[in-house]
């Protein structure tokens, strides 16, 4: 077997994958090896033989990505850290961590109730008021694709840093961001499959958002309004910024997803959610104060499309921070340093 190949089999059957999982059946949920055969489920012969594959981790993709500087020049980078400190993705025994409960809420835009994962901070009281990071799972995935998969860390960077004073409480909240309106459709490595993804903008600020701010004690304002997303969940987080740059005053994109722009990878052809000369804020717009796009070194899955879409941004003046995370791949060490990344930068503007 080939050694890159031996890499991508092995890179797939890590626990990591489980942020794009499935789950089996209410409260129990796939991890590691589960999620593979979980995800091919719902996908062709031909687009499992791509996902197995994906893109060498050995051969870079169409990547320079290893040989460039991990920060790289003309963005504002100051302060972020590439790793997550392991005091922050650890569990403390000072620390009291929240749990995630779930919940469904009615969608007019799908016609049809939903689900969500919620994580309340412990002690969550309705005398306080929170800030909310809305938090978007990869393709294939689910609103236990978060929850059910401990090695994320979310829970525990939360918590830790609050706990250390340097964010407040918050609360998170992960959706299920396949939008369909036939709760039949699957979704797939074509066009008409990512559909659901793209209309995620509608239930999430028409449905979602007004339903959290209903049923929570949560703070409104963009300023303590996040948005994050892991992959297929970091394009639609990149897509959604960009189109409602006002409901979000923290944003992350990681490991982002083609197709936001335009392209064919060996997945799919993207007919692109924007032209490329829309990969900015309209001149008027009230932008977040910080918007961040990353991705790890060596991602086998979407490769140098994170960087074209900071490449993008960068060409149409629109601000935002882009660094790479030295040994990532598409996994959850992506996943723990863009969450950290984006509660240190959000402690530090607040500080300000
Ligand atoms: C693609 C490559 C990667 C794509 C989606 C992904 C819809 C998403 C991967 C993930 O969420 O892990 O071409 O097209």
């Amino acid at each position: 077997m080939k050694k890159s190949i031996l890499i991508c089999m092995t890179l797939l059957m890590t626990a990591s994958w489980c942020a794009c999982g499935k789950k089996t059946n209410q409260g129990e949920h796939m991890t590691g090896n589960d999620y593979i055969s979980g995800t091919t489920d719902v996908m062709s012969e031909e687009e499992k033989g791509k996902f197995a594959t994906g893109f060498s981790a050995e051969e870079g993709s169409t990547s320079s990505a290893g040989e460039k500087n991990a920060v790289s020049e003309g963005v504002q980078a100051d302060g972020i850290e590439e790793q997550c400190p392991e005091e922050y993705s650890s569990t403390r025994s000072d620390v009291k961590y929240g749990e995630f409960t779930h919940g469904t809420y009615y969608s007019k835009t799908c016609g049809m109730k939903r689900g969500y994962s919620i994580l309340l901070p412990a002690g969550y009281s309705d005398k306080k008021k929170y800030p909310v990071l809305y938090l978007l799972h990869g393709i294939f995935g689910d609103e236990y694709s978060f929850s059910g998969d401990a090695s994320n860390k979310i829970k525990e960077i939360v918590g830790n840093m609050a706990a250390d004073g340097l964010i407040e409480e918050t609360i998170v909240v992960c959706p299920n961001m396949f939008a369909a309106t036939d709760p039949s459709q699957k979704p797939g490595f074509d066009a008409e499959a990512c559909l659901p993804y793209d209309n995620f903008i509608n239930d999430l600020v028409n449905d979602l958002m007004p339903y959290i701010k209903s049923e929570y004690s949560v703070r409104v304002g963009r300023e303590d309004t996040y948005l994050a997303g892991f992959s297929m969940g970091g394009r639609e987080t990149i897509f959604i910024t960009l189109k409602r740059p006002e409901l979000f005053g923290y944003v992350c994109a990681i490991s982002a997803a083609p197709g936001v722009v335009s392209t064919k990878d060996k997945f799919m052809s993207h007919p692109g959610q924007l032209e490329e000369s829309e990969m900015k804020f309209a001149d008027d717009a009230v932008v977040p104060e910080v918007f961040i796009l990353c991705c790890g070194s060596r991602d086998s899955v979407v490769g140098t499309y994170p960087e074209s879409y900071h490449e993008l941004l960068k060409t149409n003046g629109a601000e935002h921070i882009w660094y790479e995370i030295e040994g990532a791949d598409h996994d959850n060490n992506a996943i723990k340093s863009g969450i950290y990344n984006l509660f240190k930068k959000i402690s530090e503007d607040k500080a300000k």
